[in-house]
């Protein structure tokens, strides 16, 4: 698909409905190509390089009279993409941009593929991976702190962390390479257990980051949150409540939420997709509508990365047993945290701990078995703030402040080859002990390939292709 890395390639790079519409050129014949298809008083050139000049398109007859608009050239190597690039910013709306696209085809350019800009920005070496990478992610950004996250990735954090732990893989394989081409030398060589703690420490520091992925996917993609209970609980009062708008439809009547209902709200900086849900009651009590919308109910707590199940504080102590009997129930379906939350606390007839004392015993061996319920009030507020802090601490789940600031947080694809190498490194450290050198170089070796292959010093082409078709045209 990319065999001709050489060519000059030309995309509009703005989106549909914008005020102004950017045809980006980058290639060989950038010069030429703006410059048969633009005229200005002054022309772009090596003469008047990264100065916006004015002028017009060429009209359909080859003069200057088109469209008025501004016209860029900014030689390689100091540009984007290390080539030379033109820039034509004419009116936005698509017929504009568009016309001047085909006259730049004309003048020998071709469409740019997908992410096509920016991975011949990476084969130029102006980023590496893991900042191409941080592009891709500054764009999808659906939060302050995922483009912030987004911000730090392309401004090197990842990639200058992975070049470091590489950089010293490389150095221990020539230990242990020096061993083998030397072995008759009196070389001055690190005693063998030096060397097995060095590579350990290189393990523990490939694990470390490796583990940041987590936080990276909770900061990137956020959270899902299943509000799920039995009827009339005060689901969807609290849904509303944390949205601050009436959302979902409230009534006394239980069986009120017939199909799943979701929506986003940011929680201490997470995103946290709620889900508000049909309330989960014997299947015979339901009539055919409600039981769908219950089975749709099962689905998402089985999906879910946090269910909040809701118990009904102001019913009568009589109907406890029950409510527990359906939470352990659903309980079974659920994958991700459970928080068990009394809501309606406005209306109990009991304080908190007496709620917590009735929860059956012989359900726990051990007081440190007691789960640990939340206390609110849908209607009046009550205890949200501690909800919402508990949900925060639950969506970081131990993950360390380090990685919660996002300093150097890396994606899925950096942790599966931090994990492989990791992995390597152990063997490369059995290796060491038993005085294979040749082993040890070889998982030493492969271990650097790993890591090589996140910043892209080692990348396949297939991985580039993966990686930049997810790009835009233009991009
Ligand atoms: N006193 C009191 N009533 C509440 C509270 N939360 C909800 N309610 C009331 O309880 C009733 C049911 O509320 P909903 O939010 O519709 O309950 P739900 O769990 O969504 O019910 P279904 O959709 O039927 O499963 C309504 O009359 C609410 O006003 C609360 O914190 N205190
Ligand atoms: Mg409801």
């Amino acid at each position: 698909m990319f065999e001709h890395e050489n060519d000059t390639i030309a995309a509009i790079c703005t989106g549909t409905g914008g005020a102004v519409g950017i045809i980006r050129i980058s290639g060989p014949r950038a010069l030429e190509a703006v410059r048969s298809v633009w005229r200005g008083k002054r022309m772009p050139g090596p003469d008047h390089a990264r100065v916006m000049l004015y002028g017009h398109i060429v009209s359909e007859n080859g003069t200057g009279q088109g469209e008025p608009s501004l016209a860029v050239f900014m030689p390689g190597p100091h540009s984007f993409t290390g080539e030379d690039v033109a820039e034509i910013h004419c009116h936005g709306g698509s017929f504009a941009a568009r016309r001047a696209l085909r006259l730049v085809f004309q003048a020998g350019a071709r469409l740019a593929q997908n992410g096509e800009f920016t991975r011949r920005a990476f084969l130029n070496g102006k980023l590496d991976l893991t900042q191409a990478e941080g592009v891709l992610d500054l764009i999808n950004a659906g939060s302050e702190r995922a483009g912030l996250l987004a911000e730090r990735q392309l401004n090197g954090a990842v990639g200058s962390l992975v070049r470091e732990i590489r950089a010293e893989v490389v150095h221990l394989l020539s230990e242990c390479e020096s061993r083998l081409d030397f072995s008759e030398e009196d070389l001055d060589w690190m005693p063998p257990d030096v060397l097995r703690g060095k590579i350990g420490a290189l393990r523990e520091q490939a694990e470390k980051l490796a583990f940041t992925a987590r936080a990276g996917a909770l900061i990137r993609d956020g959270v899902s949150l299943v509000i799920a209970g039995p009827p009339n609980a005060g689901k969807s009062s609290l849904l509303n409540r944390m949205l601050g708008y009436d959302r979902a439809i409230v009534t006394p009547i239980p069986g009120t939420t017939r199909d799943t209902l979701e929506e986003s709200v940011s929680i201490g900086g997470i995103l946290f997709r709620v889900t508000d849900t049909a309330g989960l009651r014997e299947a015979g009590e339901a009539d055919p509508v409600e039981a769908m919308g219950m089975e749709r109910s099962q689905q998402s707590l089985g999906a879910a990365d946090i269910v909040l199940w809701l118990l009904d504080a102001s019913a009568p102590a009589e109907s406890f047993p029950a409510q527990f009997e359906a939470m352990f129930r659903a309980k079974t379906s659920v994958r991700g945290k459970f928080i068990p939350c009394w809501n309606k606390m406005d209306g109990a007839t009991m304080s908190p701990d007496e709620l917590d004392r009735a929860y059956p015993d012989n359900r726990v061996n051990t007081a440190a078995e007691l789960p640990v319920f939340e206390h609110i009030s849908a209607r009046t507020g009550d205890g949200l703030d501690k909800l919402f802090l508990r949900l925060e601490e639950t969506a970081w789940d131990g993950l360390p402040p380090s990685a919660q600031s996002g300093d150097a947080v890396v994606s899925e694809r950096h942790a599966a080859l931090l994990e492989q190498a990791a992995n390597h490194l152990d063997a490369a450290c059995e290796c060491v002990q038993a005085e294979s050198w040749e082993l040890a170089g070889s998982s030493l070796r492969t271990a650097a390939e790993l890591i090589g292959c996140i910043t892209g010093e080692t990348a396949t082409p297939d991985i580039l292709d993966e990686i930049f078709s997810r790009f835009c045209i233009g991009k």
